[in-house]
């Protein structure tokens, strides 16, 4: 029995029936996107009757079955990120060489707890952290570890800040006393919240400040919090700032804050999953001003780096301050080097998790096929776009930008004339109606957010494809659906 399924595992009529389906389905997706929907539907109903399966397959299948079901079933029903008219979400597509990366890795599959047993990954995987904090600008020997997304690099990041400020807690665990605080924006990710729970600090000990239209800290509002958090004898931990809020793009102001954190020994967090791109753009020194004062970052290759979902990287001036406020005591697994060389330690100790993917070769790929200059240029474009549609909402009689842009993420409202005298619940239903039916539709994926008390229209632009004349195409659909309603 064994035999048998190695040998249909590793046959090679079934490889090249394998490669043979990826080639054809990957020049499908790739080559023909334009004559495609973004999705075909979005109909729940349709999609359980279709999909949902309540017992495991008893037998299997050949290959032609399981390639037919997944094309018609996964594959055709699937919504195509890489579509130009994509502008949901902050992760839109991967080019396919990425894509091939992450193949790789999977089919290498290294478990990257130890170098013995991924000693190539390991290394590049110290590279591309590297890479990614000089490109930053981190101060020189900066690097870190590769994560599956923000929100856990965020929730590690404090518990390092919290280990460093009390170093009994980790074995002792919180007393009342501690009265520990993290000092963030109110438009800060929901994963602040998340770590504040999972950290024992408690939701109710994020302290928040007030923010502008753009969704970014202000900065006298945070100096007169601090000041009252530390009257109230608050001990506040942490800082984190937001480069690229997930409604708006915002970018929090660091050197002021970053000078003040310095002082009180805060340590400052930037979680730059988003805006870190913006490292390969003009508005570099710009935005990202005082980024060499930051304690720890989190940046996400996944949204506008364009590597399939997901690898952040968490970076620290010092990436021994991980494997010091994080504990991998596992006899079984880590062994006492013999030989010690940078680079060459086990990448398990500088993380909590055990198994862990070769997800920096997806990077890798990305990085080496196009380099530093080409993926400027495709961020510097998308900054572009973003202010180009800024320009185009203006210039009409019924869109309103909801603020001037930093990187690329528009939110705009619909007000026409006719609108004038509805109240803002009025006109909040209209928008959540027009983006329902042409979310319906399946032409474009675009969202819906709260900002300053009311809905706005939110569209990600950071796919390679978008053009302004999608833009055009969407404010004409907004406009044909309004009447439509
Ligand atoms: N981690 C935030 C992702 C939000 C978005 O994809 O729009």
């Amino acid at each position: 029995m064994f035999g048998y399924i190695l040998n249909r595992f590793h046959n090679p009529q079934d490889i090249e029936k394998i490669n043979n389906f990826l080639s054809e389905l990957t020049s499908d997706y790739y080559l023909n996107f334009s004559q495609k929907q973004v999705v075909r539907e979005l109909n729940k109903k349709y999609f359980v009757d279709t999909l949902a399966e309540p017992t495991p397959p008893a037998e299997g299948k050949s290959l032609d079955e399981v390639f037919n079901e997944f094309k018609t079933k996964i594959y055709d029903l699937s919504v195509r990120t890489w579509n130009p008219l994509f502008l949901n979400q902050m992760s839109a597509g991967s080019p396919l060489i990425s894509v091939a990366g992450d193949m790789l890795a999977s089919m290498l599959n290294p478990t990257l707890s130890t170098w013995e047993a991924a000693p190539a990954a390991a290394i590049i995987e110290r590279n591309i952290t590297k890479w990614m904090a000089s490109v930053l600008g981190m101060p020189e020997g900066s690097s870190g570890i590769i994560v599956p997304g923000g929100s856990l690099a965020n929730i590690v990041a404090l518990t390092v800040a919290r280990n460093k400020y009390n170093n009994k807690i980790a074995e002792n665990g919180l007393t009342e006393n501690d009265n520990l605080c993290i000092i963030t924006s109110e438009a800060s990710h929901y994963s602040i919240k998340n770590a504040a729970n999972l950290l024992g600090i408690g939701t109710k000990n994020l302290i928040t400040v007030k923010t502008n239209e753009r969704n970014e800290i202000l900065v006298d509002d945070f100096i007169i919090t601090l000041n009252a958090a530390k009257q109230n004898k608050k001990n506040i931990f942490a800082c984190v700032l937001i480069i690229g809020n997930t409604v708006t793009g915002g970018i929090d102001s660091i050197r002021e804050i970053a000078e003040i954190c310095k002082r009180e020994k805060i340590h400052l967090h930037l979680d730059a999953a988003f805006g870190g791109s913006l490292a390969f753009t003009s508005q570099k020194s710009y935005l990202l001003d005082g980024i060499e004062l930051a304690d720890s970052i989190c940046w996400d290759s996944h949204k506008w780096f364009y590597s399939p979902l997901t690898a952040t990287a968490l970076l620290f001036p010092d990436v021994e301050t991980l494997k010091t406020n994080l504990n991998s005591d596992a006899d079984y697994l880590f062994h006492q080097p013999y030989d010690s060389i940078d680079g060459t330690e086990d990448p398990g100790l500088y993380t909590i998790l055990c198994g862990k993917k070769f997800d920096a070769l997806k990077i890798w790929f990305l990085w080496k096929t196009y380099g530093t200059a080409s993926i400027s240029e495709a961020a510097e474009s998308r900054l572009d776009l973003t202010r180009q549609f800024y320009n185009l909402l203006s210039e009409t009689e019924d869109f309103v930008p909801s603020y001037n842009p930093v990187s690329p993420l528009m939110c705009f409202k619909f007000l026409p004339e006719k609108y004038k005298y509805l109240s803002i619940q009025e006109i909040d239903k209209i928008h959540k109606d027009i983006r329902e039916r042409i979310k319906k539709s399946g032409e474009i994926l675009f969202n819906i957010a709260l900002l300053n008390g009311s809905y706005h229209f939110r569209t990600v632009l950071i796919n390679p494809l978008t053009t302004i004349d999608d833009l055009r195409f969407l404010l004409d659909k907004i406009r044909q659906t309004d009447k439509s309603l």
